[in-house]
């Protein structure tokens, strides 16, 4: 088994070779045949997008602050969109960064989306990552600062329980005795949203039959939040190891480059830096991820 230490640079660079590999095929509908077998060797550049840019913000924040502050966080955010507009950043949230930006306070700017429902995309939890590291080994810590991260661009019930389903869900792949069972217990009991409670009812259906077709029509590929956290986890929990889990998550469609994000952590988190592919290593970011998870694991004492 890899070491926890390996694990959690796992868990950052998992994210980043999900999101690079996953970018190319935002909203297409299927991979292309031999997509990785052909078509990445060929690409110039791997770019990540919006998730890594946002982990990367996360991580540092956490890292500089010593915990969470929301203000510095929102800055962070806003200065990492603003210096690259092309990474295919969510349609709204770039609203909740200008007003930042403008002065207005964080939580106001957040909690106006969408006329004050507040968003329930996948924002929140395509970066939270970096907090079940930070956190690790305290879960309820791990949860509680997961909502708190969402809350700084996502403010839906949706948007904050996805964040915190992930970060579970990474805090769990961590574990020494990964067991699927006790995280679907955990959640059964912590999740409040219908939408989570019915897509945890599909999630563990989808589990029984391993059919990836069934788990995309019933657990989703979209950007909201109960359209895609649960279905990296099938993903997750259905693959076998690190390069079956993106497959996997790449071939569900739709949000591609956030599925292969959120499941390429939790596959990074169980099975180590060492289970990725030398070639999916070259992305752009990869290194940078791989030492936050340094940073990260330094200042826990395992
Ligand atoms: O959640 P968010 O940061 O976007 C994440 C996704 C990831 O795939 C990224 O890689 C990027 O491609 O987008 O961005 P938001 O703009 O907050 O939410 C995403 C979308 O969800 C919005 O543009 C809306 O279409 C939808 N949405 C909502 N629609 C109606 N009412 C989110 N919340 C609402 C809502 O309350
Ligand atoms: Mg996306």
């Amino acid at each position: 088994m890899a070491s926890i230490r390996d694990r959690f640079h796992g868990a950052m660079a998992g994210v980043v070779v999900g999101d690079a590999l996953g970018f190319p095929l935002e909203g297409g509908r299927t991979v292309p045949g031999r997509y990785l077998e052909e078509t990445v060797p060929g690409l110039r550049r791997l770019d990540y997008s919006d998730d890594t840019a946002l982990t990367l913000a996360l991580a540092e924040s956490l890292l500089q602050c010593d915990g969470f502050d929301g203000a510095d966080m929102a800055r962070r955010f806003a200065a990492t969109w603003a210096h690259a507009l092309d990474r295919g950043y969510g349609s709204n949230v770039a609203k909740v960064f200008r007003s930042v930006l403008a002065g207005v306070d964080w939580k106001e700017a957040a909690e106006s989306q969408f006329g004050g429902a507040g968003s329930y995309g996948n924002g929140g939890a395509m970066r939270v990552t970096p907090v079940a590291l930070w956190a690790y080994p305290d879960l309820e810590e791990t949860a509680r600062l997961a909502a708190e991260t969402a809350t700084v661009t996502h403010t839906h019930p949706v948007g904050v329980e996805g964040a915190v389903i992930q970060a579970v869900a990474v805090h769990y792949a961590l574990s020494d005795e990964f067991q699927p069972a006790r995280l679907l217990a955990d959640l059964d009991e912590r999740i409040e949203t219908d939408g989570f409670r019915a897509k945890l009812g599909e999630l563990e259906s989808c589990l029984e039959n391993g059919d990836d077709d069934q788990a995309r029509r019933r657990l989703g590929n979209s950007v909201a939040a109960d359209g895609s956290v649960m279905t990296a986890i099938y993903c997750f929990l259905v693959g076998s190891g690190f390069e079956e889990t993106i497959r996997r998550a790449l071939a569900m469609g739709g949000d591609t480059d956030t599925i292969a994000a959120m499941a390429g952590a939790l596959a990074g988190a169980r099975y180590g830096l060492a289970a990725i592919p030398s070639d999916w290593r070259r992305v752009e970011g990869f290194d940078q991820m791989a030492t936050l998870g340094e940073m990260l694991y330094r200042r826990t004492d395992l």
